[in-house]
């Protein structure tokens, strides 16, 4: 097939029904990020509230209420509804055509998940608009989140909501896990591929084994809250301990699984921007795996005032300190790789990850602190914690996805964006999160509490806190700086040429933004960095003769040695409904429990319309 004829195959019709039915991962991918983003600046401004109310002592910006609801909804936000479900979207979008396949192994199941997770993302908010919003932290701990403590509705929305959207989570991971594995381009052994794809493989398997726990931890607390069951009711035998546990067990992995795409990220840009492979390749991968287990070993040191005993704690001590070791290999690695590069551009994207390596190795020092349970037990639930995790969280997440927004943003929309406005924003954010963040170390080992909308004048924390709140407010002007250029230069940006960096993985091999298809010829990988190679003949993929099929090579899990054609379904409306019939029963659950069994009997009648066999038509 020519390349337009197979670009019409694999796009999706115009109109409304276009954009509901279509199931192509650079459709949803760009979906993701979108979402994502928009809820990172929701977010953002609910954090800009914040340090508002807290720039004075006895400030009144927030009624203490509302403070309670929106430091809840800012982290929850941040955690389930940005850094997860962007670098998804980014993994959705640039894994299939890093490792040269033409879409996801599950493309409707793909569309499917975005869809819930927008439900569960809007619903979510609709709570803070009337002003019932969760209260209770973004780990909301039973007894407080309990029916006992939060009689009202607000904690409903957050037990449902969160069971919900991880469902979203779960789905891209089991595609990312397929994808990878077996459609990789012929040539592309595991040992050849790229980091970010090691990285997002490592993340994918996390989820499957870190969401289940939170699912079972907000479903048992929905439980107790609308069927009075006591999972959690000490007074009904239950045991409020066995909440944190669950959560904690999902919660300590979920960073790692925002930090590993943010390291894939860092270990793809930096080889580009000093065009020179990454040194120490097998030992960046083993690193990665490595911390990939160990994560799941570690989760009791958010637990360390939970009055344990002392032994178990001790041992999540060291453990916590163990997983530093593949980390600083990574730094390391990356560092060497600057050392022995052969140019140095200092793009807005290198810019962002050298701000990177230096904010991750702060917040890396912080987190040794807070791993030792003695230090531990004297900053607990102090803005010293605070601090801690902005640094790893906003270092070690927020500027690699800033710096992926510039270093991908040509490929996914065709436009380059602008390097002065970027390299002034990035000053603005930079500047700006350590003006925020550093003061409330301080603030912290001075004794000021995480989580009280406010402290009396004779504390001498005013200072500190009005330096913090400029700080923020300087942070979110460079982000609006950031946003102005995004879609300004969207549309009207400078035409962007398929490979402006001269990066060598095969996404930068197709023209940017890249046809429907991605490929029209399959280039043959021979090495870690196929594009610093010379040109290798290209492979037509080969068409079922006579039949107008979505089809993909599938290739061996190791060696990436060619094995069949499989053929991937067409887009469809049903993974929409799908997930409309099941946002009903989750939602009706706080409504009416008939709703449930409804929705559910919906799903079913969306499920029947996906698999229904449809005889494939020309286009
Ligand atoms: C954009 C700049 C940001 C600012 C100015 C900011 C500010 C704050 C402040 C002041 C608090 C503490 C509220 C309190 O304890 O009283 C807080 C809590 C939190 N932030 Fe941020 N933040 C920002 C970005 C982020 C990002 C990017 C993430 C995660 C990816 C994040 C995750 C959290 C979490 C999980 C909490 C804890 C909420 C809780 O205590 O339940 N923040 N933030
Ligand atoms: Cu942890």
């Amino acid at each position: 097939m020519t390349t337009a004829e197979l670009d019409r195959l694999w796009g999706q019709p115009k109109g409304l029904l276009g954009f509901l039915s279509g199931v192509n991962h650079k459709v949803v991918g760009k979906r993701f990020m979108v979402t994502a983003f928009v809820f990172f600046l929701i977010a953002g401004l609910e954090a800009l509230f914040i340090r508002a109310q807290l720039f004075s002592p006895l400030g009144d910006v927030l009624s203490p209420d509302r403070y309670n609801q929106f430091f809840t909804m800012h982290g929850s936000t941040m955690m389930f509804l940005f850094a997860v479900p962007f670098f998804e979207g980014l993994a959705i979008y640039v894994t299939p055509l890093m490792i040269g396949t033409r879409d996801m192994a599950f493309p409707r199941l793909n569309a499917f998940g975005y869809w819930v997770y927008l439900v569960a993302g809007i619903t979510l908010h609709f709570s803070l608009i009337f002003g019932m919003a969760p209260d209770a932290g973004w780990f909301s701990y039973p007894p407080l989140s309990g029916p006992g403590f939060s009689p009202g509705p607000n904690l409903d929305w957050w037990v449902t909501m969160i069971a919900f959207l991880e469902v979203a989570a779960l789905v891209a991971a089991v595609e990312l896990i397929v994808t990878i594995c077996k459609q990789r381009v012929p040539g592309m052994a595991a040992h050849r591929m790229p980091l970010f794809v090691w990285a997002i493989l490592v993340m994918a398997f996390m989820i499957v084994f870190a969401m289940p726990p939170l699912v079972v931890a907000s479903l048992f607390l929905g439980t107790d809250r609308f069927l009075g069951t006591h999972f959690f009711a000490a007074a009904g035998g239950g045991k409020p301990l066995l909440f944190q546990h669950l959560f904690w067990f999902f919660g300590h992995p979920d960073v790692y699984i925002i930090l590993l795409p943010a390291l894939g990220v860092i270990s793809t840009l930096l080889p580009t921007a000093v065009r020179r492979p990454i040194v120490g390749y097998g030992a960046v991968v083993l690193a990665g795996v490595a911390v990939g287990f160990l994560s799941f070993g570690l989760w009791v040191h958010h637990m360390y005032a939970a009055g344990l005993p002392l032994v178990g704690t001790n041992l999540f001590s060291a453990a916590s300190l163990l997983i530093t070791i593949p980390n600083t290999v990574q730094i390391f690695a990356w560092i060497a790789t600057i050392w022995r590069g052969q140019r140095a551009v200092l793009h807005s994207w290198f810019l962002y990850a050298v701000g990177f390596l230096v904010t991750f190795i702060l917040g890396g020092i912080t987190g040794m602190m807070v791993a030792s349970v003695p230090f531990d037990l004297q900053v607990h639930d102090t803005h010293f914690v605070v601090a801690h995790f902005h640094y790893v969280l906003i270092g070690g997440a927020v500027f690699p996805i800033f710096a992926a927004i510039h270093f991908w943003f040509p490929k996914v929309t065709g436009r380059l964006l602008h390097e002065g406005r970027a390299k002034v924003a990035f000053a603005l954010v930079f500047v700006g999160f350590h003006l925020t963040f550093f003061p409330l170390h301080i603030l912290g080992l001075e004794g000021m509490p995480r989580r009280i909308y406010t402290y009396l004048p004779e504390m001498g924390w005013e200072g500190l806190n009005r330096l913090s709140t400029i700080g923020a407010f300087v942070l979110g002007l460079g982000v609006l700086v950031h946003l102005l250029d995004f879609v300004w230069c969207w549309f009207l940006g400078r035409k962007a040429p398929p490979n402006p960096w001269g990066a060598s993985t095969l996404e930068w091999a197709t023209a940017s933004p890249p046809p429907q298809h991605n490929f029209t010829e399959q280039i043959p990988v021979r090495s870690r960095d196929p594009l610093w190679e010379p040109a290798p003949e290209p492979a037509i993929v080969p068409d079922r003769p006579g039949e107008w099929e979505r089809m993909v090579v599938t290739t061996t899990v190791l060696d990436a040695r060619e094995e069949a054609l499989a053929s991937l379904p067409f887009n469809s409306v049903w993974p929409f409904w799908l997930a409309m019939a099941l946002s009903l029963a989750f939602l009706g659950a706080m409504v009416h429990p008939l709703l449930v069994p409804v929705g559910l009997a919906l799903g079913g009648v969306a499920l029947a319309g996906w698999h229904w066999p449809r005889k494939e038509k020309r286009p």
